[in-house]
C-alpha cells in the first residue's frame, strides 16, 4: 500500500519527501482505513469531539456549567504510566544505564513490527505535526506523532502547538522527531472480521520505546497520559535529554515560575524538580500566604534550559497545557488550577455528578450524595471505593490559568535564579536547605528519594530513589546525566542558578504533616530568594545550609514551635544511614559515576562526623 492508494482527506501540499516516506511506511505497517493530517483547527476539534461523544469515548459534561468540557473513562487496566514496559533501546546497554529498562534495538524493532502490523485496521490514522515550545523559538523543537486515537489528538491539541503552523516549519526543512502510537485495538481482526469499537481501546501488551541514537519513539498498547501523548515524557524528556546532552542544554522534569517582590519590583525565576504527583502543579500556581510577593506561572511539568547570550541559564516550558492530577485540587489547595477548569477541559477518570459535573476526592469537604465513579459505577460516600482514580487528570490550556505569566511564551525563555529539588520524605530531609555549591547541588539532586505516588504503576508509598525527579524520564545513563549537569555548572560558573532542597512532606511521629504546605511554601521560598539577593545569613549543617529559625517568615503561620523545630532536625545517625544507602546506590553506576559525586559523599560523611 502506498500513500497514493490510501484515501487521504486533505493531505497538505508541499510535504517533504521524508515525511511522505515515513507516513507511508507507518501506514503500510499498520494498515489504517484512512489517514488524516491534523490542521489544528477548531472545526477539526469539534468534529473529533462529536465523533468521540458518538463512540462513547467522551461524555459531554453539563455545558451550561462547564462549556467545552468532556469526561473520558479509561480502561481500568490503563490508568498510569507503565515504567516496567518503558524501554530505552540504545545500541549498548550501558548507554541506557542501570536505572532504565534496556532492550536491544534490533530485537525491539522486530517486536514492534509484529505488534504494529495491522494494528490500525478499520481506524483512522491521525498525523499530528507539533512544536514543543513556542513556534520557531530558538529552544523549541518539532515532532510528528502518528496515532490511531482521537483522544490523543484532542489532548495533543491542548498540550502542544499542533497543526498547520507546526507543519509549516517542518515543510521548511527544520529538524523533527518521529513518534508512532497505536492503542493496539484494530477494528478488523486477523481473520478479517470487523468488530465493534469500545470507549477506551487499548491492549494488555504494552511497549513504550525510545531509540536514542535514531531519535525515534514507538508506543503501543496504552492510551493514557505519558504513555500516549508522545510530545510529553517520551519526547520532551527521554529523547530531549539525549539531544540536550549532545547539544549542551538541559531537558528537565521541572516547573517554572516567576516571583516578583513588590517592594522593589525585583524578579526571580525559579525551576523545581519534584517526582510525579509531588506538587509541581501546585507550586507552579502558588498563592503566597505572606504579603509582598507575586507569583506567575510559566510551566508545571517540564523545563528546557539553555545557556543564553549573557551566560545565564534560560528556561522555556515546551508544553502548551497542563495534564494535572485532579484529586486534592480544591479552592483551598489550588484555586488557580480549579478556576482554569471552568471551560474547555478534558477530564479523565474523575467522578461524574448527577447534574453532569465532575467531582474528585478533596474537591469539596462534603462529597455528593451520589455520583458515577471513574469506572462507570454508581457511587455513594459510604461505598468504600474512590470516586476518582488517584491518578485521574485534567487537560487544560496553560493560558487558562489566571496566574499565567505574560512572558510564558517568550521564545528566549526566562533567566533562572534558583533551582529546587524536592520529594516526598516523611523523615530526615529538612523543609529547606541550600547547597554549598553547584556540585553539592548536583549531589543533592542525584540522591533525591521519594515515596512513590499513583502517577506510575507500582507500590504507592514505597521509598525509591528518584534522582532529579528523572528516574523514569532520563533517556540515557543516569551517571552520564549527572556528569552533564556537572559540566554545565562549570560552564555557567558564577552565573549558575543557586540550588536548594525542599521537603513539604515531613511527618511527625503521629503521622501528621509537620508543614502546612501549599500557599505557605512561599515562606521557605522567600528565604531562598533572600539568600540569592544576599540579604540573609545561613547556618552550615549536615545536609546543606539551613535558615536560622528567626529568618523564616512565620507571621500568621499556624504551626507549633515543636513542629517548626522538627522540620529542621538533622539526626547524624539517620544521615549516616542515608550516606551508606547512597554509597550502595552509587555502586551500581560503577566507573560511570563522576568522581565529583564520590567526593561529595565523602564531604557529607565528614559533616556527619563533625556533627556527632
Ligand atoms: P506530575 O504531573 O505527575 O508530574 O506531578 P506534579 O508534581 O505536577 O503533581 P501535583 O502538583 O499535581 O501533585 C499533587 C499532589 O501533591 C496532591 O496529592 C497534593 O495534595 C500534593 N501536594 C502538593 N503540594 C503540597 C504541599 O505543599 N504539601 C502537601 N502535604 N502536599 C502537597
Ligand atoms: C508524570 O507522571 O510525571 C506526569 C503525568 O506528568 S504523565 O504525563 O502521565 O507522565
Ligand atoms: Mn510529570
Amino acid at each position: 500500500m502506498s500513500l497514493a492508494t490510501i484515501n487521504l482527506d486533505a493531505a497538505p501540499a508541499g510535504l517533504p519527501e521524508e515525511v511522505v516516506a515515513w507516513v507511508s511506511s507507518v501506514a503500510e505497517l499498520t494498515q489504517p482505513e484512512a489517514i488524516h493530517f491534523c490542521d489544528g483547527s477548531t472545526e477539526e476539534r469539534d468534529r473529533l469531539n462529536a465523533q468521540m461523544i458518538a463512540s462513547g469515548t467522551f461524555i459531554e459534561l453539563n455545558q451550561a456549567k462547564r462549556p467545552g468540557c468532556y469526561l473520558a473513562r479509561s480502561n481500568p487496566s490503563d490508568v498510569a504510566r507503565v515504567e516496567a514496559r518503558t524501554f530505552i533501546c540504545s545500541e549498548h546497554p550501558e548507554d541506557a544505564g542501570p536505572t532504565n529498562n534496556w532492550a536491544d534495538p534490533d530485537d525491539m524493532r522486530l517486536t514492534l513490527q509484529r505488534v504494529f502490523a495491522g494494528s490500525m485496521r478499520g481506524r483512522t490514522m491521525y498525523v499530528i505535526p507539533f512544536s514543543m515550545g513556542p513556534l520557531g523559538g530558538p529552544i523549541s523543537k518539532l515532532g510528528i506523532e502518528i496515532t490511531d486515537s482521537p483522544y490523543v489528538v484532542a489532548n495533543m491539541r491542548i498540550m502542544t502547538r499542533m497543526g498547520d503552523a507546526a507543519l509549516e516549519h517542518i515543510k521548511n526543512g527544520e529538524y523533527w522527531v518521529p513518534a508512532v502510537h497505536s492503542v493496539g485495538y484494530p477494528l478488523i481482526d486477523d481473520a478479517g472480521e470487523p468488530r465493534e469499537d469500545i470507549p477506551w481501546p487499548c491492549n494488555d501488551e504494552k511497549y513504550i520505546c525510545h531509540f536514542p541514537e535514531t531519535r525515534e519513539i514507538w508506543s503501543y498498547g496504552s492510551g493514557y497520559g505519558g504513555n500516549a501523548l508522545l510530545g510529553k515524557k517520551c519526547y520532551a524528556l527521554r529523547i530531549a535529554s539525549v539531544l540536550a546532552r549532545d547539544e549542551g542544554w538541559l531537558a528537565e522534569h521541572m516547573l517554572i515560575l516567576r516571583i516578583t517582590r513588590q517592594s522593589d519590583g525585583r524578579r526571580f525565576h525559579l525551576t523545581a524538580a519534584f517526582p510525579s504527583a509531588c506538587g509541581k502543579t501546585n507550586l507552579a500556581m502558588l498563592r503566597p500566604t505572606i504579603p509582598g510577593w507575586k507569583v506567575e506561572t510559566i510551566g508545571d511539568d517540564i523545563a528546557w534550559m539553555r545557556p543564553g547570550p549573557a551566560g545565564r541559564l534560560h528556561a522555556i516550558n515546551p508544553e502548551a497545557g497542563f495534564f494535572g492530577v485532579a484529586p486534592g485540587t480544591s479552592e483551598e489547595t489550588n484555586p488557580t488550577a480549579l478556576h482554569a477548569l471552568d471551560h474547555d477541559t478534558i477530564f479523565t477518570n474523575v467522578g461524574l455528578t448527577d447534574d453532569g459535573d465532575v467531582w474528585w476526592e478533596g474537591l469539596t469537604d462534603e462529597p455528593p450524595a451520589h455520583l458515577i465513579d471513574w469506572q462507570g459505577h454508581d457511587w455513594t460516600p459510604d461505598c468504600g471505593r474512590k470516586a476518582a482514580h488517584p491518578n485521574s487528570r485534567f487537560t487544560v490550556r496553560a493560558s487558562q490559568a489566571e496566574s499565567i505569566s505574560p512572558d510564558w511564551e517568550d521564545p528566549a525563555g526566562v533567566p533562572v535564579d534558583v533551582i529546587l529539588f524536592g520529594g516526598r520524605r516523611a523523615h530526615n530531609v529538612p523543609l529547606i536547605s541550600e547547597s554549598y555549591d553547584w556540585n553539592h547541588g548536583v549531589f543533592v539532586g542525584a540522591t533525591v528519594s521519594s515515596e512513590q505516588t499513583a502517577a506510575a504503576e507500582g507500590t504507592v508509598g514505597a521509598l525509591r530513589r528518584d534522582p532529579f525527579a528523572m528516574l523514569p524520564f532520563c533517556g540515557y545513563n543516569m551517571a552520564d546525566y549527572w556528569g552533564h549537569w556537572l559540566r554545565l555548572g562549570a560552564q555557567l560558573g558564577a552565573k549558575a542558578p543557586r540550588i536548594f532542597q525542599v521537603n513539604w512532606f515531613r511527618k511527625a511521629d503521629d503521622g501528621h504533616f509537620l508543614w502546612p504546605g501549599f500557599g505557605d511554601n512561599s515562606r521557605p521560598i522567600e528565604w531562598a530568594l533572600r539568600r540569592v539577593a544576599g540579604e540573609v545569613e545561613a547556618v552550615d549543617a549536615i545536609s546543606g545550609r539551613l535558615p536560622a529559625l528567626d529568618d523564616l517568615n512565620t507571621d500568621g503561620l499556624d504551626i507549633t514551635d515543636a513542629d517548626l523545630e522538627h522540620l529542621f532536625e538533622l539526626d547524624p545517625d539517620a544521615w549516616a544511614t542515608e550516606a551508606d544507602l547512597t554509597e550502595e546506590y552509587f555502586a551500581q553506576f560503577a566507573d560511570r559515576l563522576p568522581a565529583e559525586l564520590q567526593g561529595q559523599l565523602t564531604a557529607l560523611r565528614n559533616r556527619i562526623a563533625a556533627a556527632r
